[in-house]
């Protein structure tokens, strides 16, 4: 109710990132191509698999001027997988325990990334070769005020371009390109690839890598699966400067979940050569985020504690756009004010210092357990309020009251 919207409120104010001088605007007037890697953690980035660069293209985007790699990034979603993280990037607000928000809350009002973008000139849309209604998209993609979905219907899908969940990522992504001519610019658009989906399945022809060898098949399949995807991003980049979208653009990556599940721990362990404790699960939710900005000259590696619900703020601010008063819980991660501590939608936790699981607090540097197990309680008990605080939000469809104050006024009478 209207009381609710004044509590959240006063903690977002009071949680406000201004942005950094220095970085607000610095891609202005630029179109924005957000590209989902499908189950992409970081754990294979800059690493080998027995003698085998797994992500090439990749790699040397940690090191591009032009580009910001976030190392220490993590993912915050839950049962919603891909849709979660859609909903994460495009509201900056946790998804739903136990339940996917994209099929429990497509009826609310939104403030979303696209919505903001629309109303500062932007065109928007997602394509995704899949069928619209997966996760309930169609509808959600309404509520989220994105203007065009380009679903499985806008792709030509010939001989050989389908394996494992469909579309394969390669003709995807140039078909993508093409889409893109046709969109009036300055334009938001956000392809989520599929190829690298468990059970990682490829055609022969694709697999530019052997597979790994421990007892885990979907572990093998995966290091194999992903060394494909890191080429379709590598053709996407080639096709965008071939039809003159690279240079007026910026290109933001992120991975969308994770692949390898606990089950696979100890496949996991032999790869890592380490046995994997709650600890190294809860660090193994790293998945990459990477800030492409074609001529910018000035990029870096950030290993700051970062997290999905961090990209809508961080982006719009790029973009020169402004976020206070919205009803966002990420931050600027360029802001002076960005505070380092990424919650998890399960009740995990990360900080500088500390990493909250199974009712533990692990000392970051050591992996061990901390001396002090009373450290974790502040940030403990603001994760809970922020978790409940995201709850309200959407259980009381908070943000109808932003689009409508008179709402809030008559409910406060
Ligand atoms: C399906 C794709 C994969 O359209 O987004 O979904 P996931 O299983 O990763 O949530
Ligand atoms: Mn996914």
């Amino acid at each position: 109710d209207g009381s609710e919207m004044v509590e959240v409120g006063n903690y977002i104010n009071a949680n406000y990132a201004e942005p950094n001088p220095e970085m607000l605007g610095i891609a202005e007037g630029r179109n924005i191509i957000a590209v989902s890697l499908e189950s992409l953690q970081s754990f294979v980035i800059n690493e080998e698999m027995n003698g085998h660069v797994i992500t090439p293209f990749l790699n040397e985007l940690t090191n591009d001027p032009d580009t910001f790699y976030f190392s220490n990034f993590y993912h915050q979603t839950g049962l919603g997988k891909t849709s979660d993280s859609e909903f994460i990037l495009e509201n900056s607000l946790y998804p739903r325990n136990g339940a996917a928000v994209f099929f429990t809350h497509s009826g609310n009002t939104y403030d979303s990334l696209s919505n903001k973008l629309g109303e500062n000139g932007y065109h928007t849309s997602v394509m995704h070769a899949n069928n619209k209604s997966f996760w309930n998209r169609d509808i959600m993609y309404d509520a989220l005020n994105i203007e065009k979905f380009y679903d499985v219907a806008s792709y030509e899908i010939g001989e050989g371009d389908a394996v494992n969940w469909g579309m394969k990522d390669i003709p995807f992504v140039k078909q993508s390109a093409d889409l893109m001519l046709d969109i009036p610019q300055p334009f938001y658009t956000r392809l989520i690839t599929l190829t690298n989906h468990y059970p990682f399945d490829l055609d022969e022809e694709d697999m530019l890598i052997p597979q790994y060898d421990s007892n885990s098949r979907t572990l093998n399949k995966y290091f194999q699966s992903v060394r494909y995807m890191d080429e379709a991003i590598k053709v996407l980049f080639e096709d965008l400067k071939e039809k003159g979208l690279y240079d007026n653009s910026i290109i933001v990556m992120y991975g969308d979940h994770y692949g390898i599940s606990e089950n696979h721990n100890k496949a996991m362990g032999m790869y890592l050569d380490k046995e994997i404790t709650p600890f190294d699960n809860a660090k193994l939710q790293r998945v990459p985020l990477f800030i492409h900005i074609p001529g910018y000259g000035k990029g870096e590696k950030i290993d700051t504690v970062s997290g999905q619900l961090d990209i809508r703020p961080t982006l719009l601010h790029l973009m020169g756009i402004e976020t206070k008063g919205d009803m966002q819980l990420g931050k600027d991660i360029f802001s002076p004010d960005y505070e380092p501590f990424v919650i998890f939608r399960d009740g995990r936790f990360v900080t500088e210092n500390y990493i909250y699981t199974t009712d533990v607090c692990y000392d970051t540097n050591t992996g061990e357990p901390a001396e002090e197990q009373a450290e974790c309680d502040q940030y403990l008990k603001r994760a809970m309020d922020e978790l409940d605080y995201s709850d309200m939000i959407i259980n009381g469809d908070l943000l109808r009251f932003m689009t409508e104050p008179e709402n809030l006024e008559n409910e406060m009478k």
